[in-house]
C-alpha cells in the first residue's frame, strides 16, 4: 500500500514519515514512527490576516482542524486494519496544559519527517506553503520509507516575523535542533497578544497568525496560488 498517496487522497496537502526513536519512549507511546500530516490554509484567507485574526480565519482554522482529525483517525484505522498499532494525535487527544506544552508536539514529528524547519516565530516553515499549514500526527509501529530530518533553520537574516509581532514574542534568533523554545520565542507573550486580538474579533480560540502572513515562504505560496488562479 502506498501510504503517502493514500493520505494525500484523503485530502492532506503534505505528508512525511519520521523516525521517532530519539524521543523518550513514553512520549511516543512506545511507537517508533510518526506520520506528519499538513493541510495548507486557504491563501485568500492568509492574505487577509495581516492585521490579526478575523472570523473567516477562525472558520478556516476550525475547518482544517476537523479535516485533520478526520484524516488522522482514518489513517490510524487503516494501519490497524493492516495489523499494526496506530494512534491518531487528534485535537481532542493533545490538550495543552498551563505550561503550553504537549508531550509530543506536531512540529517535532514534522521536522523529524523532513517536512520543514522551525522558524524564528517557532512555527513549522515548509518550502511549499511557508508557515501557512496546520498539522496533525499519527504514531505507529508500521515501518515505511523515512524522510530526512531537518535540524537547522533556513530563515537566514530575515526578521519580518520578529518585527511584526506586537506581543514581542519572537526574539529574532535562528532555531537549530536542541534549542529550548523559551530561548527564541516567548509562548506566554504570544498567547497574551493572540488573546487580545481574538477578543477584539469575538473569537473564542486564541489565534493570531500575523507571523504566518508575513513569512516570505508563505508569501511565495500566496503568489504561486494567485498566479495559478489567473
Ligand atoms: C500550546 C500551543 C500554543 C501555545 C504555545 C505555542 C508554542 N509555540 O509552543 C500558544 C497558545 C501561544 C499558541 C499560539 C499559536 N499557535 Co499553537 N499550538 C499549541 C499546541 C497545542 C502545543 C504546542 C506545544 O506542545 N508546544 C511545546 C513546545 C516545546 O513545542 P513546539 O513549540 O510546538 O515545538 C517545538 C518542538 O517541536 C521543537 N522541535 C522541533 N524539532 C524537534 C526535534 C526533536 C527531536 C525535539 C526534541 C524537539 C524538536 O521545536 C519547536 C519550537 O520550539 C500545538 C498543537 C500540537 N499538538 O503540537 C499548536 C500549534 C503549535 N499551534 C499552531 C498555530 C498555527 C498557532 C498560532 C499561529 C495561532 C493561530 N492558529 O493563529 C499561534 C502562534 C504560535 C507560534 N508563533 O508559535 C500550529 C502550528 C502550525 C505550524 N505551521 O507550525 C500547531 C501545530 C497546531 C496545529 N494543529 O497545526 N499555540
Amino acid at each position: 500500500m502506498n501510504l503517502e498517496k493514500y493520505i494525500l487522497e484523503l485530502g492532506a496537502d503534505k505528508v512525511g514519515f519520521a523516525d521517532l526513536s530519539e524521543i523518550p519512549l513514553e512520549k511516543r507511546h512506545h511507537l517508533n514512527y510518526g506520520i506528519s500530516i499538513a493541510k495548507a490554509i486557504n491563501p485568500e484567507i492568509v492574505v487577509n490576516i495581516a492585521e490579526g485574526p478575523n472570523q473567516k480565519y477562525y472558520k478556516e482554522y476550525q475547518r482544517l482542524n476537523a479535516k485533520l482529525d478526520q484524516i488522522a483517525l482514518q489513517v490510524a484505522k487503516e494501519i490497524r486494519a493492516l495489523g499494526y498499532e496506530a494512534i491518531a494525535k487528534t485535537t481532542t487527544t493533545v490538550a495543552s496544559s498551563e505550561s503550553l506544552q504537549t508531550d509530543l508536539p506536531h512540529k517535532t514529528v514534522a521536522t523529524r519527517a523532513g517536512m520543514g524547519w522551525i522558524g524564528k516565530c517557532a512555527l513549522l516553515i515548509t518550502e511549499d506553503y511557508g508557515s501557512a499549514v496546520r498539522l496533525t500526527s499519527v504514531l505507529t509501529n508500521l515501518e515505511f520509507p523515512l524522510g530526512t530530518p531537518i535540524n537547522e533553520s533556513k530563515c537566514g537574516n530575515c526578521t519580518l516575523c520578529t518585527d511584526v509581532c506586537e506581543g514581542k514574542a519572537v526574539k529574532g534568533i535562528n532555531w537549530h535542533l536542541g534549542m529550548a523554545r523559551a530561548s527564541f520565542y516567548d509562548a506566554s507573550a504570544c498567547r497574551k497578544e493572540a488573546r487580545k486580538k481574538s477578543d477584539l474579533e469575538n473569537i473564542e480560540s486564541t489565534i493570531c497568525g500575523q507571523c504566518i502572513n508575513i513569512c516570505p515562504y508563505t508569501r511565495r505560496y500566496i503568489k504561486t496560488s494567485q498566479e495559478k488562479a489567473l
